[in-house]
């Protein structure tokens, strides 16, 4: 047994059992060890930045960790934006990335690069393995790290001569680490603020956005008359009929800082005081009211559950009827005629459509603007949002989580300038046969940049500016990039005709992509 089969073997032992895979020369003995050992499941993304994300994505519905396989420090590098939300999602995920062979490295052949350097920034363990008998203990230990709770990114940087030498000891299945308990303290110090009769709000992150966590903020808010929020961005939020669905803090300041104005303490649930996006001139990057108190709950690695229960204990909210449950309400979908798709519309259309149990997976960024309300009342699904700020993350996110939860549908409602960066992810798709429907929100243009512009105080924009800021000569054609990578589509061009195709999209298995043109006419004068 050699190196790269005593790591492949640790890691089936550990519980990794799917592989999101771009490989090269230096892995190809990985490569040949995930041949002869049963157990491992091998994806392959056309670019880095789908293996990463759909690692996310798949931690997120399963709860464990996938590893992946990328070629040196180029092949990391491709990955890195989605590492770096999978880092904010806190996502578990086991980077594997080839080296040359030790004694290749100091003659500077092309692909050499610090690999260490480059995986750092957006890791929280990284090792290089430099033994071929300790490669399969070095795997054990990036599985440990990953599992790190809320999940961590592990990368381990494997020589290709310790992968093709003699390997150690398969490492045994060890336990997972589990999560830290929270201080008594820190449950008194919340129920003794809960208790002052000041307006309160329980702010939601990480792990809080399910299902158990909801219904314990729930019942302490209704207990002391609090509120339940969310930060802007969560991780995996399930939403929808009989859940407690809290308030979303706004992206825009303007609308944070009303909402959040009226608050005297906020509670932090697995959650950090809210920050604005960025900075703009003459606006606070504090959203919260100065003075406002802030009371730490649980942090996002700690036992969140725990923590809640012990403070509705605290408070004797256990049997209480928990606020905010949201009641089965599905919007009418829309009637014949030309209705323009736009935010309203589409959030309400998503709404009455989505199927019970599934998946949302949300980069629709300015078109999204009407989801929250209507969707908080649609059947109970799972919602996922983009963290960290990089757009890319919802067509390759998607790819992991319908391998992570295989038996739920899947829907991507997706930006166009957003797909754009890793749509290769659809070619997956198709490879795999997942059961993902994806909405591509085409506007033409970079739309929110169009706004941020003004925020920002710049002028109105100019020949420069525009060209940056809209995707148009050429258009983009989905149907035909979708179409040739092997995904069917359908385009809609108003609310009526989304619909249609959507039921026929959630009708029919495996995946589909639906081109809805957004806009005030829905109309591309350039189509037929
Ligand atoms: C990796 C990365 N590059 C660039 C940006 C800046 N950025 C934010 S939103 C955006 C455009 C998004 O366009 P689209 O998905 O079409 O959504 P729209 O704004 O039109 O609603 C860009 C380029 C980013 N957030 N992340």
């Amino acid at each position: 047994m050699n190196g790269a089969e005593s790591l492949t073997r640790t890691l089936v032992q550990q519980g990794v059992e799917l592989c999101f895979a771009n490989p090269g020369t230096s892995e190809m003995h990985f490569v040949a060890a995930l041949d002869k050992v049963e157990g491992m499941r091998c994806v392959l993304g056309l670019f880095e930045g789908v293996v990463t994300a759909a690692a996310d994505g798949y931690y997120r519905m399963a709860d464990k960790p996938a590893c992946t396989l990328l070629h040196l420090g180029p092949g990391l590098g491709n990955g890195l934006a989605n590492m770096h939300n999978a880092k904010k999602a806190g996502s578990g995920m086991v980077n594997i990335v080839g080296e040359h062979a030790t004694y290749h490295i100091e003659h500077n052949a092309p692909l050499t690069s610090d690999i260490e350097g480059v995986a750092r920034p957006m890791s929280h363990w990284v090792q290089t393995c430099h033994d071929s008998t300790q490669v399969a203990r070095a795997g054990a230990d990036a599985v440990t790290a990953a599992l790190q709770p809320p999940g961590q990114i592990a990368t381990l940087i494997l020589p290709a001569d310790t992968a093709w030498n003699p390997g150690g000891e398969v490492v045994a299945k060890r336990p997972r680490p589990t999560r830290e308990p929270v201080a008594g303290v820190a449950v008194d110090a919340c129920a003794q603020a809960l208790r002052k009769g000041r307006k309160t709000a329980l702010l939601l992150g990480g792990i809080a956005g399910r299902e158990t966590a909801l219904q314990w903020a729930g019942r302490i808010a209704a207990h002391c008359q609090a509120d339940v929020l969310c930060e802007y961005s969560v991780a995996r939020l399930e939403r929808g009929a009989g859940r407690v669905t809290p308030k979303r803090v706004p992206y825009s300041v303007d609308l944070a800082v009303k909402m959040l104005a009226e608050y005297e303490q906020i509670i932090l649930v697995a959650a950090r005081p809210p920050v604005a996006f960025f900075a703009y001139p003459g606006k606070p990057s504090m959203l919260a009211a100065p003075g406002c108190q802030f009371v730490t709950l649980a942090e996002s690695h700690q036992d969140v559950n725990g923590a809640l229960e012990a403070l509705a204990d605290a408070l004797g909210a256990r049997v209480t009827t928990p606020a905010q449950r949201a009641d089965l309400q599905r919007p009418a979908l829309p009637g014949p005629g030309r209705d323009p798709i736009e935010p309203v519309g589409l959030g309400r259309l998503i709404a009455a459509l989505i199927p019970e149990g599934a998946v949302v997976v949300d980069e629709s960024v300015s078109s999204g603007r009407g989801f929250d309300l209507p969707t908080g009342q649609a059947a109970p699904h799972c919602w996922l949002n983009i963290m960290g700020g990089a757009i890319g993350f919802g067509l390759p996110g998607s790819v992991g989580a319908a391998i992570g939860a295989p038996d739920r549908p899947v829907i991507v409602l997706e930006g166009d300038g957003s797909g754009m960066y890793t749509l290769q992810a659809l070619w997956t798709m198709a490879r795999e046969s997942l059961n993902i429907k994806v909405v591509v929100l085409a506007n033409g243009s970079y739309n929110i940049l169009q706004g941020e512009l003004k925020n920002v105080g710049a002028a109105s924009p100019g020949v420069n500016a525009r060209a940056m800021l809209t995707l148009d000569r050429p258009d983009l054609d989905w149907l035909h990039l979708a179409r040739g990578m092997g995904v069917p589509g359908q385009r809609a061009e108003s609310l009526q005709e989304l619909a249609t195709a959507l039921q026929r999209a959630l009708a029919t298995p495996g995946p589909m992509l639906i081109e809805a043109v957004v806009g005030p006419t829905a109309v591309r004068p350039d189509r037929p």
